[in-house]
């Protein structure tokens, strides 16, 4: 009667031990998951952010490129640099409260880019696609925000 609470405390020790060392095991098997997972998980911002203003090429041949917006005043990037063609360009807001938008500045660049995204709200995501044959530097802007130097510049290259 007494002998088995007592083995059964020693085993319980004994058990607490293995526990502990499944426990660290399992740890570990979690830990790689919720790396594998934070990872998928985080690429949502992370590689937005990292991926923001990377030109790449969709499956059609367009040049594809996306900028962010956040609760701030800029654009990541404010420079990026495509060749001359099919752009389509995707706006992305990262902003939980301000509301941003694009144009490219009338006047400003070597050729008139009418496409624009007109309002972006927090959250949202929009796309335009538009064609530049003139190369040099177009400069882009958020009409709302363009006082507090909410500019970039997109060059166009010949290619
Ligand atoms: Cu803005």
């Amino acid at each position: 009667m007494t002998a088995r609470p007592v083995g059964a405390s020693d085993e319980g020790t004994g058990i607490s031990r293995r526990a502990v060392l499944l426990g660290g095991l399992a740890g570990l098997g979690a830990m790689a998951l919720s790396a594998c997972g934070g990872e998928s998980d985080s690429a949502g911002s992370s590689d937005a952010a990292e991926s923001a203003g990377t030109v790449t090429t969709g499956a059609d041949g367009v040049q594809e490129v996306t900028l962010l917006v956040r609760d701030d005043y800029i654009f990541l990037p404010d420079a990026f640099e495509v060749g001359t063609g099919r752009v389509r360009l995707t706006l992305t807001s990262e902003a939980e409260s301000l509301t941003h938008n694009i144009r490219f500045t009338p006047g400003a660049g070597p050729a008139t880019i009418e496409e624009e995204i007109p309002i972006l709200g927090p959250g949202g995501s929009e796309t335009i696609e538009f064609a530049v044959d003139q190369p040099g530097d177009y400069q882009y802007e958020c009409s709302f925000h363009v006082a507090l130097g909410q500019i970039g510049t997109m060059t166009v290259r010949e290619s």
